[in-house]
């Protein structure tokens, strides 16, 4: 049986404080194991054809790095969206937080630890300003390449040196399961040790106004955003882009200019809505 670095069990408060004094927690049985077959099935299928994966990496020990998964299946569309996950990342960053981008890491056999790093491109120690939830497909083991991480390295006014550290762990978890890390805790994923891939599917969340990975109101094909709930739609950024009109022209439900404006933006010679 897969150990467990975090109890099984506790509150979304529990979590909640887990997450600001240690930089992360994890949230149990967060998918069936009917959910975590497909995804894994799918993304595992996209390792080994979607040639976007292939132009990222030069060695077979290397990554496989699918982005902007919500395209990639319709699986995807929603997996970000977890009622238990999600209410954590809320009290985190406020109600308003958006999507960076849907991502998924495979870590094949052999394959090294990345470097510790943090994603915030800032430290603000006591303020969060990003959380990455980390969905495992796998289990995640110290021999698998499991996330490692350097609890309380959140409240650290600086980033990693490419060292190990004292105190760091790797999560130990079932697969099903969701890593939740606050993004400004020194972490990578690590060495996978095993003959088997290591899977996962993570979306990384950050505060409104920092500028997108994706722009998912234009990398999203149109029927994906269409079948989109408002809360999706939210989440993707779609109703808080930037607009390129003018305030009045501009609908903040669809993220799209007024319905009534297109015709006369386009004849101004304003770009495609
Ligand atoms: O997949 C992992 O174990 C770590 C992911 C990571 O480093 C990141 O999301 O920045």
């Amino acid at each position: 049986m897969t150990r467990r670095t975090v109890p099984v069990g506790l509150t979304p408060q529990e979590h909640f404080e887990r997450l600001e004094l240690y930089g992360f927690t994890v949230v149990d049985d967060v998918l069936d194991p009917v959910t975590v077959a497909a995804a894994k099935q799918r993304v595992e299928h996209l390792y080994a054809h979607d040639p976007k994966v292939a132009a990222k990496r030069s060695s077979p020990l290397d990554t496989m790095h699918l982005e902007n998964l919500p395209a990639k299946g319709e699986l995807f569309e929603t997996c970000f969206l977890n009622p238990r996950v999600l209410p954590i990342v809320e009290r985190t960053l406020g109600s308003d937080f958006i999507a960076q981008d849907v991502w998924s890491f495979g870590i094949p056999p052999g394959g090294p630890a990345y470097r510790l790093h943090a994603d915030d491109d800032v430290r603000t120690p006591g303020t969060q300003l990003s959380v990455v939830t980390i969905y495992t497909l796998t289990e995640f083991t110290a021999e698998n390449g499991g996330t490692r991480i350097v609890p309380g390295s959140h409240w650290i006014p600086r980033y990693p040196e490419p060292r190990t550290y004292q105190g760091e762990i790797s999560i130990e978890t079932p697969a099903g399961s969701c890593v939740v890390l606050a993004g400004s805790v020194w972490h990578s994923s690590g060495a996978n040790r095993t003959d088997t891939t290591r899977t996962s599917m993570s979306c990384y969340f950050s505060k409104p106004w920092i500028k997108q990975y994706i722009d998912f109101s234009r990398s999203l094909p149109a029927e994906v955003l269409d079948r989109a709930t408002p809360e999706a739609r939210r989440v993707l950024g779609v109703t808080s882009r930037v607009r390129h009109t003018e305030r009045w022209q501009w609908d903040e439900g669809t993220g799209h200019p007024k319905e009534e404006h297109r015709h006369d933006l386009a004849q101004q010679g304003y770009g495609p809505c």
